[in-house]
């Protein structure tokens, strides 16, 4: 029987990733963990488990106790906060990778799913229409913890046959959890300012342009992966994903159909740079191909329904 453990789910991919694993496998198939002690708001409907993913042994004994099947590792320092606690993010990025991966090894768990990032791309890296397989030479600690964390997924597939899966997502973009550390998190925080005070100071530029997704894609595309049959995923390091590539610019235009009194204005901090090795737009050719990925949501469609949903008591 079916049954995953979601290690991280009360963050901005958990708390709508927890929500479509049960609409599709049912309340019994999933445990959501976090390391907080008690289930944050958002979670509180579902099974919930206190868990720190660098507690190797409470991780086996959830594994064991539950029967789990799956694993969906979430837990991580993001790219601006990983800046900040350099050697932690590395500690929590690749041990607690590592504490999953020797677990499907051991043959306790068959599938993994593990995230990757457009940060494993750098600055020496093709900007337009970045290639699957192309220079990754990331400069920010983020990043060079998904380009290792990945490697080590491939290796794990190739000497010991884990089933490990992943996707590297653009900035992405949702209503139901604040991001926390991020660099594309100025995509989300416009639209609570937006509705709130018709105006926000962004911390990149106006030309700044990323990739960038809405959460129910990025989700969906999460379990369409995972879902796929096995000799479907050519790659193990990690997919890429190609999103919708736009700027803070793009965006406010876009915001402006709604709010047409909309202010912007532009104070740039260290995000910025790290902002600047990311590329502008992805290629995501051999996702398409090899697992039938179709995006649905476009900057449009994103724009009016975050306007629409977003709770601006959360800011
Ligand atoms: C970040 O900005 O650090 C993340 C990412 C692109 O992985 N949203």
């Amino acid at each position: 029987m079916k049954k995953v453990l979601v290690i991280g789910a009360a963050g901005q991919i958990g708390t709508e990733l927890v929500q479509l694993l049960v609409d599709k496998f049912g309340q019994d198939a999933v445990i959501a963990s976090d390391i907080k002690e008690d289930a944050p708001s958002a979670l509180k409907a579902y099974n919930y488990m206190p868990l720190n993913v660098l507690d190797g042994e409470s991780l086996t004994n959830i594994v064991k106790e539950h029967n789990v099947t799956e694993v969906y590792l979430l837990a991580a320092l993001l790219s601006a906060t990983a800046e900040q606690q350099p050697k932690f993010a590395w500690q929590l990025n690749m041990e607690g990778l590592f504490n999953v991966l020797d677990l499907a090894k051991d043959g306790l768990i068959k599938k993994v799913f593990w995230p990757s990032s457009i940060a494993v791309f750098g600055p020496t890296t093709p900007k337009n229409n970045t290639p699957q397989h192309t220079i990754m030479e990331p400069s920010t600690v983020y990043g060079i913890s998904k380009q290792a964390g990945e490697q080590w997924c491939n290796y794990y597939f190739e000497k010991y046959g884990v089933d490990v899966r992943s996707i590297r997502y653009p900035g992405l973009i949702s209503y139901t959890a604040l991001p926390g550390g991020g660099t594309t998190d100025y995509a989300v925080d416009i639209f609570y300012h937006a509705k709130k005070y018709g105006k926000y100071t962004s911390f990149v530029n106006a030309e700044t342009r990323l990739p960038m997704m809405y959460m129910n894609d990025a989700v969906r595309a999460t379990v369409e992966l995972m879902e796929a049959p096995a000799e479907k995923i050519k790659i193990r390091n990690s997919y890429n994903l190609a999103g919708i590539s736009f700027t803070p610019e793009d965006l406010t235009n876009e915001i402006r159909k709604h709010i047409p009194s909309f202010e912007i204005d532009y104070e740039v901090d260290f995000r910025q740079e790290i902002a600047d090795t990311w590329p502008d737009a992805i290629n995501d050719e051999r996702a398409q191909k090899e697992w039938g990925w179709k995006q649905q949501y476009d900057l449009k469609k994103l724009t009016s329904l975050m306007l629409e949903k977003v709770d601006t008591d959360a800011i």
